[in-house]
């Protein structure tokens, strides 16, 4: 039995915000409309994952640090049968059949995949990539819960995706998520529970060449209408929706694109796959500095098997130990308050750190620290730079718990709390959006993820009436996320069009994709068609 199982949806208002069912219900007739004229008869069941925004806690899930992030209504949806697979499988093998509504753009193709084995070529870029990595990770849980024996079923698979890909939304966990939930649904597990869901999933991208966190996997599967979700790494996989308060006046998060693609398996070496790199190494000179020599952190969950967090719990730990005193004991802002200082102090080198000068204090050769940090995924760098990844990383950690905080005890911050709607909360708005402007400070000069286009459209917005204004994912493009009263939503996207949109050469569908109003949506659902 799942302790918290993906629901099973009966009808559209189940999925999504009440806005958003009546174009859904016109997207899904035609999805099962196409299935049937593709493969000859009505689909079994519809997977659904949405995309995500991240609110605040950018570039830290992989540092094993909390986030917020909230899913959208954009998603990606899979229709299947099991049923009618037309022409039987080669022996030793299942069959898999997999469409695009968007045909042109994503050809159609059909794999005979032998029992045993998924094969994923991440050297090239192909669509079907995130759907073998959804059905790897979830065959793998499949055989340990089922024995050696197990064989998978045939699928026929259409699919539809509404998450723009290379946008900052997690087009890709969306992807990966509703494939793997449609594997195990295919293959009849009626209940498939959230948290190993997500860690599936997020274990499977890394499979496409991406050295992930699990900010976006978790948001798309967990996500609860209404609220955003505050996501734990350590020590385990945790989420929970926290939800917003009342305000006067009321607030909105507009998503913007910046239409400056960002994609991670061009740019990887230089800029998302290194950072993940250079966070770990961070971690390893800090440790090494700052613990008793020969501290080993604990295994963790960390892409590289690293983490600041691992260090930063490792470090309070020893300084509990060693202090009889009780004052010793630091709330969780208080020591990433101390991290913060303890790097200005310890990382010193604006300019960055070698190779040859990290692994002479870290007391390995220059071999190893390659073996074990840049082997994997390949980076390219002479220097990296430690002190401004680990300022940014324990620097928005904090943010996040602030963000939180206010959005927990909007009383003692200012707001009210009995939805009387006479307060006015333009203080308190404020100081959300004061984080979240940190953040875009940070992301930009610190850990150098943003881009001019990005800063743009955050500057065009606050001047326009935004409370805060930062990139949303990755950076180096893609999208943008504001908080914007709800009375000033009009002003900010008449700006942009003005000052950035109509600048550029954009298609109308581009134009009209430009900014979305989001409401916070529901996570992953299965939709039982019959
Ligand atoms: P995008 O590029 O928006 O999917 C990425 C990571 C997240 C997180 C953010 C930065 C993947 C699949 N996602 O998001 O885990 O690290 O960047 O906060 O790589
Ligand atoms: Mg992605």
């Amino acid at each position: 039995m799942a302790a918290d199982p993906v629901p099973h949806a009966r009808s559209l208002e189940d999925i999504y915000t009440h806005d958003a069912v009546a174009s859904q219900t016109k997207r899904w007739r035609h999805l099962l409309s196409e299935f049937q004229s593709i493969y000859g008869q009505a689909p079994d069941f519809v997977s659904r994952s949405p995309g995500r925004v991240n609110i605040i806690g950018e570039h830290i899930d992989y540092s094993l640090y909390s986030v917020l992030p909230m899913a959208i209504t954009a998603d990606v949806l899979l229709a299947v049968s099991t049923a009618g697979v037309q022409k039987p499988a080669k022996e030793g093998t299942y069959k898999i059949q997999i469409a695009n509504v968007q045909a042109s753009k994503f050809p159609a193709h059909e794999f005979d995949i032998p029992y045993d084995a998924v094969e994923i070529d991440a050297t090239v870029h192909e669509w079907t990539n995130y759907f073998k990595s959804g059905l790897r990770g979830a065959l793998e849980l499949l055989r340990r819960k089922r024995g050696p024996d197990f064989r998978p079923r045939s699928m026929q698979i259409l699919l539809d995706g509404t998450v723009p890909a290379g946008g900052g939304l997690s087009s890709s966990a969306a992807f990966v998520s509703a494939s793997a939930l449609a594997v195990m649904i295919a293959n009849g597990e009626e209940q498939v529970d959230k948290t190993e869901l997500t860690e599936l999933a997020i274990v499977s991208e890394r499979a496409v060449g991406v050295n992930s966190g699990g900010m976006d996997q978790s948001a798309s599967v967990f996500s609860k209408r209404g609220s955003a979700l505050f996501v734990s790494f350590s020590p385990k996989l945790t989420a929970r929706p926290v939800y917003f308060p009342k305000t006067n006046p009321e607030l909105a998060f507009l998503i913007a694109q910046s239409f400056v693609a960002a994609d991670k398996h061009v740019t990887g070496p230089i800029h998302y796959n290194l950072r993940v790199v250079e966070c770990s190494l961070a971690a390893a000179y800090l440790n090494a500095v700052l613990n008793p020599p020969g501290t080993q952190l604990p295994g963790d969950a960390a892409p590289l098997g690293i983490s600041l967090h691992g260090f930063h719990e490792a470090y309070f730990a020893l300084q509990e130990h060693n202090s009889s005193s009780s004052s010793a004991h630091k709330s969780l802002p208080e020591q990433l308050e101390a991290l913060v200082g303890l790097t200005r102090d310890t990382l010193t080198k604006e300019e960055g750190y070698t190779r040859e000068e990290i692994a002479a204090v870290l007391g390995v050769s220059v071999d190893d620290l390659n073996r074990r940090f840049t082997s994997r995924f390949p980076v390219r760098a002479e220097r990296f730079k430690l002190r401004q990844r680990a300022l940014h990383v324990f620097s928005e950690a904090l943010r996040v718990l602030q963000f939180l905080d206010l959005l927990e005890h909007p009383a003692s911050a200012g707001a009210s709390h009995d939805h009387n709607e006479t307060t006015d909360t333009t203080a308190y708005n404020q100081r959300l959006g004061d984080l979240l402007n940190a953040t875009q400070d940070s992301c930009r000069d610190v850990y150098e993820c943003s881009c001019p286009e990005i800063d743009e459209l955050c500057a065009i917005a606050r001047r326009a009436g935004s409370y805060g204004s930062r990139l949303t994912g990755a950076g180096w493009g893609g999208c943008s996320v504001h908080l914007v009263p709800a009375d000033k939503v009009a002003a900010v996207r008449d700006a942009w069009n003005r000052e950035y949109y109509s600048k550029r050469d954009l298609t109308p569908e581009q134009k009209e994709a430009a900014v979305v109003v989001s409401r916070p949506g529901n996570g992953s659902a299965v939709y039982l068609v019959a």
